[in-house]
């Protein structure tokens, strides 16, 4: 009302000459603002047109593969020579000529370090990449030869944009649309629906007590947001679950003080609004609130909406391995995956934004961690809990996609007294042969069916030595180029 008044107070201080020529200037700047952004996008418009240029996020949570997938991707495109890709139809027609890496200046975001994995990869014992903790980009350029009828042979130029964000992210975005009394409610009942309560169970005590109504103390919740966050990391450490809030949490140290009120009972959505400003349902409210709209919203925002493809990477031997309360948690975080990509007038997230991801691709990876043989029983259990919840018609004109890959193949089959076994290093570099407990592509049914997994999950392993001298062997990673880019070459 305020801002109104002094609004009309102002304009009428102008004369109508005035008003005219800065309604004009205002009118000139946006036009000449509108035209320096279509000059500087129109290239990237033209190029999308022409089917040279796609935009490819990245994901899986934090350890699933992704700064590794990434390294060994650009690798085998940029070595034709040396990769190993007989799944991808122009390395196998000899029209693979190459890539580069150029930073993806439309994006702003910081350019993959693929030197440093690269170097650890090949260094001398070989080492993983360094973990990763924020989004990056980056665009590789695909040389491909290109075949002319008439004018003989050409080049084109196909522009894959890779951006690689954090799944913890993916796992915030159903937070857009819960207010905070939603999202309490929503926590309290996945944290009594299993197990996990039995990991810090008197943590969660304390939060059931903090009552909504009195006021909060700072050094309460400080405390209680040091041991949530602990809590979180253990779920995730120890339980191998997938589906944790907020995700930011596990990947820094910041103070977001995110905290649920786990009791709610008693209190209708009116009486908490008209709760005093200082009572802890007021104060996490807020922390909620500015949580969501400083870290969440701007996620979906700058990064997530230029998508064109999205591939998920899944660590799904270690989630079979960890059991059963692991795997319902990994389905859990599919569900809400499901729903963030959900097309039509029905999809929760659709009246924020509209996705246009066209193709949707899941990755189990690391399968050289278990024998050959085990491979398409993977893949076929990834298959299965992705069916179970992208069903219906929701999703439909949405092509979603499931592969088993492993970006390094650490491992090596071998014959020993009659029995195919694994031979490779583990991390400490040290030489062993192991059998991994068979999969089976269904879940186990009956009573205790799970032992047959928990604890015997296969070790970790070292890359192999000897890449810097030709090629990095892997499984499948030719297939999943396919699947992400072999309509556009
Ligand atoms: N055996 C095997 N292990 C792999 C492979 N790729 C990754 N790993 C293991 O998984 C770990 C994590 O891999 P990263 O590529 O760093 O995973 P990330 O998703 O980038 O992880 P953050 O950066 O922590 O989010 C590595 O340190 C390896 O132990 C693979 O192809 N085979
Ligand atoms: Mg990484």
């Amino acid at each position: 009302m305020e801002s109104q008044v002094t609004g009309i107070r102002l304009m009428s201080l102008e004369h109508p000459s005035d008003q005219k020529d800065t309604r004009s200037r205002r009118l000139k700047e946006k036009l000449r603002q509108w035209g320096r952004g279509a000059q500087e996008k129109s290239h990237w418009v033209a190029e999308r047109l022409m089917d040279r240029r796609i935009c490819v996020g990245v994901t899986g949570l934090s350890g699933a593969g992704k700064s590794t997938l990434l390294t060994s991707l650009i690798y085998q495109l940029s070595h034709p020579q040396k990769a190993q890709l007989p799944g991808f139809a122009p390395a196998l027609n000899g029209d693979l000529l190459g890539a580069e890496i150029k930073p993806a200046l439309d994006s702003g975001l910081p350019v993959f370090d693929y030197e440093s994995c690269l170097n650890a990869l090949m260094s001398n014992p070989p080492r993983w990449p360094k973990s990763t903790r924020d989004v990056s980009a980056m665009e590789l350029h695909i040389h491909l030869r290109r075949h002319r009828r008439f004018r003989g042979n050409g080049h084109k130029t196909l522009i894959l944009e890779l951006r690689d964000y954090p799944g913890e992210w993916l796992m915030d975005l159903p937070m857009m649309r819960m207010d905070f009394r939603d999202w309490c409610r929503h926590q309290a009942h996945i944290i009594g629906g299993d197990t996990r309560a039995g990991l810090a169970p008197e943590l969660l005590q304390r939060l059931a007590a903090l009552s909504p109504q009195a006021e909060a103390k700072e050094s309460e919740l400080t405390a209680l947001w040091r041991d949530y966050r602990q809590f979180l990391l253990d779920c995730r450490g120890e339980r191998k679950l997938s589906y944790l809030q907020p995700g930011r949490a596990l990947l820094d140290d910041e103070d977001y003080r995110v905290l649920p009120l786990l009791d709610l009972r008693g209190f209708s959505a009116d009486e908490l609004r008209q709760l005093p400003e200082k009572s802890n349902y007021q104060v996490l409210r807020r922390h909620y609130e500015t949580y969501v709209h400083d870290r969440v919203a701007p996620f979906l925002d700058s990064h997530f909406k230029h998508l064109d493809r999205q591939l998920v990477l899944v660590d799904m031997i270690g989630t079979l391995f960890a059991g059963e309360q692991a795997l319902e948690d990994m389905r859990l975080a599919f569900t809400h995956i499901a729903d963030t990509f959900r097309y039509g007038d029905s999809g929760l997230l659709s009246k924020l934004w509209r996705p246009k991801v066209n193709r949707l691709l899941f990755a189990a990876t690391k399968v050289d961690q278990v024998l050959a043989a085990d491979h398409d029983a993977l893949r076929q259990l990834l298959g299965q809990q992705l069916q179970q919840t992208f069903t219906g018609a929701r999703h439909r004109g949405l092509p979603i996609f499931s592969e088993a890959i492993a970006a390094v193949r650490c491992s090596r089959e071998d014959q020993r007294n009659g029995r195919r076994m694994l031979v490779g290093h583990d991390l400490n570099g040290r030489y062993l042969g192991f059998e991994n407990a068979e999969i089976s592509s269904h879940l186990p049914s009956e009573e205790g069916g799970w032992s047959h997994y928990t604890g015997a999950a296969p070790p970790q392993l070292r890359p192999p030595q000897g890449m810097d001298a030709g090629s990095i062997p892997h499984i499948r990673v030719d297939a999943l180029l396919n699947l992400l880019l072999g309509d556009k070459v």
